[in-house]
């Protein structure tokens, strides 16, 4: 079994719907959701001409290989509407491989760990919340380090929008 860290976004509405939809889908008979983070809304960041985003992140057991779940995600991401018009533009749901267990992969499809989620708030903000001691390879750092390195501005603008009671165990 492989232990999976995943981040969703939305933002097209109903955002909610959108990523209740995606929660629905990913808990089947290959995976299963072991722990999952508040949801945050978050302003958009690289492309930023755009509605602010719902995030949140995910913590997933499966034993689909690295590619078995990106397409597993793609296919998802299209069943729930997903069409590829902007790059960083929006979505009704993306779904990002974050983690796979401590591995490091470099594919042609597929880049683990994710290659920009040490530098982004929306990303880090909700995978502290299920897994602040969770040290990234290729970083050599906590998750909570790489949040701490990140500008103060950048933080503010994640902001709990449903909080998840059973998150804080
Ligand atoms: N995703 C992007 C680009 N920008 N900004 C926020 N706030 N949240 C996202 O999920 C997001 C983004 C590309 O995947
Ligand atoms: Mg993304
Ligand atoms: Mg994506």
């Amino acid at each position: 079994m492989n232990t999976v860290y995943l981040a969703l976004g939305t933002n097209i509405e109903p955002r909610e719907d959108h990523l209740n939809q995606a929660l629905g889908y990913l808990q089947n008979e290959h995976i299963t959701i072991l722990q999952q983070s508040s949801i945050y809304e978050t302003a958009p960041v690289g492309y930023t001409d755009q509605s602010d985003f719902l995030n949140m992140a995910v913590k997933i057991q499966t034993e689909f290989s690295p590619v078995q779940l990106l397409d597993f995600c793609q296919n998802l991401e299209r069943k729930l509407g997903r069409k590829r018009v902007i790059r960083f533009g929006p979505r009704t749901i993306d779904l990002d491989i974050l983690l796979y267990n401590n591995e490091n992969i470099h594919g042609e499809r597929l880049v683990i760990p994710h290659p920009r989620m040490h530098e982004r708030a929306f990303v880090l903000v909700p995978l502290h919340e299920i897994s602040p001691d969770y040290i990234i390879p290729e970083q050599g750092k906590s998750v909570e380090e790489l949040m701490s390195e990140l500008p103060r501005s950048d933080i503010k603008d994640v902001i709990i929008w449903k909080l998840n009671e059973s998150a804080e165990e």
